[in-house]
């Protein structure tokens, strides 16, 4: 692999000072090393994790429980009624009524009991939706994601915008095949079908930076499907929405509009649009409208820079196999051209 080290994808949480390392992709003594942080439902942070991960470890506690117990009771048995010489054999039971019953009626009361925590956790984690109009559209795409906001008209890629403690109610699509929406801190993940429109709700109790994944196999870059999704106070959120709604920056001069000139004149425009430029409505490819505020790029495998951005622009299928943008065979000078103009769109 060409590139050198693309240093460390780092996350600016905006509530908790210190940056945690989210992953990176460098090569260090001629190997490319790759690390992605694991994401973990056992820090639950929105109302719907936290129901779901309860239920977890309320069943893990009980059948813990059970576990233990029916371990030493055998362990005792062993012990203690092991064989010994010269007893001869040991009385013959024929069945105890009592017994019987009770280790029937042991595991059916513990089954409702977990029954009815689930009932309870189901009506927390996935509540009724009551016709109520989705706040968010998730358009899963391999190997990005399109978001759409069918309220305001807001559209962006990779990144999802929240108000902090509020639910969002999330229509999931697919354009191609399965995919799945998951973000292990905030709960609940669902199926992204073609053809079959699935719900979600979407919370966080915090302000911050959430990672979320493609959680069902589809096809080679399934691993760098990711996503981020972004609290902030309800009045920044309003901001930022209306700041989405805002046409394209136009180029100042110089090397931003000669890079603006090339997007429309290189096939760019036919798959990524641009308001205020053009492009196609269909989600093809992620729309590049704000694309320099974004904090990553290809769904979550660099963090946005312009040096991360001149190597994907060099050769997109070098730095993401497989992926649908192809290897423009661009010269230097549009490449660079290119980014500043891209890096420019905020
Ligand atoms: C055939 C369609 C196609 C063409 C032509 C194309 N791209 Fe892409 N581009 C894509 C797809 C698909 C992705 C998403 C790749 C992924 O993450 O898997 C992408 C991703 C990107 C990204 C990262 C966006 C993000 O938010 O992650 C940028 C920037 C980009 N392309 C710029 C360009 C430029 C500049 C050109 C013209 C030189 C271009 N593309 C031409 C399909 C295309
Ligand atoms: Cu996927």
């Amino acid at each position: 692999m060409k590139y050198a080290a693309l240093g460390e994808l780092r996350e600016g949480n905006h509530s908790q000072g210190e940056p945690r390392t989210l992953g990176y992709r460098r090569v260090r003594d001629g190997r490319v090393e790759e690390r992605m942080i694991v994401l973990s439902a056992f820090s639950p942070l929105s109302p719907q994790a936290l129901a779901i991960s309860n239920l977890f470890v309320a069943i893990l506690v009980i059948m813990a429980a059970i576990f233990a117990l029916v371990t030493g009771i055998l362990l005792y048995v062993i012990v203690r009624y092991r064989a010994r010489p010269g007893q001869g054999e040991p009385r013959q039971n024929f069945g105890d009524t009592k017994l019987e019953i009770t280790w029937t009626a042991a595991p059916l009361l513990l089954l409702v009991v977990v029954f009815f925590f689930t009932i309870h956790t189901m009506a927390a984690a996935d509540p009724a939706t009551h016709g109520r109009a989705p706040d968010l559209d998730v358009i899963g795409h391999q190997w990005w994601w399109e978001v759409r906001y069918p309220g305001s008209g807001a559209i962006t890629a990779n990144e999802i915008h929240l108000p902090v403690g509020r639910r969002m109610l999330v229509r999931l699509d697919s354009g191609d095949v399965i995919h799945n929406l998951w973000f292990p801190e905030l709960g609940p993940k669902m199926d992204l079908v073609p053809g079959q429109t699935n719900y979600m709700w979407l919370e966080a109790d915090k302000p911050g930076t959430y990672l979320g994944a493609c959680a069902e196999f589809c096809g080679t870059e399934h691993a760098w499907m990711r996503l981020r999704a972004i609290a902030e106070p309800p009045a920044q959120f309003a901001a930022w929405q209306r700041h989405q709604l805002q046409p394209a920056a136009r180029p100042a001069g110089g090397e931003t509009a000669r890079g603006g000139a090339l997007f429309s004149q290189l096939t760019c425009i036919s798959c990524h649009a641009i308001s205020g430029v053009g492009g196609p409505t269909e989600g093809i490819a992620p729309n590049l409208t704000h694309f320099g505020e974004r904090q990553t790029l290809a769904a979550g495998l660099f963090a946005n820079t312009p040096a991360n951005l001149a190597i994907w622009l060099r050769d997109p299928q070098e730095a993401k196999p497989g992926n649908h943008m192809p290897n423009m065979q661009l010269p230097e000078i549009q490449v660079h051209a290119l980014t500043v103009y891209l890096e420019s769109l905020k």
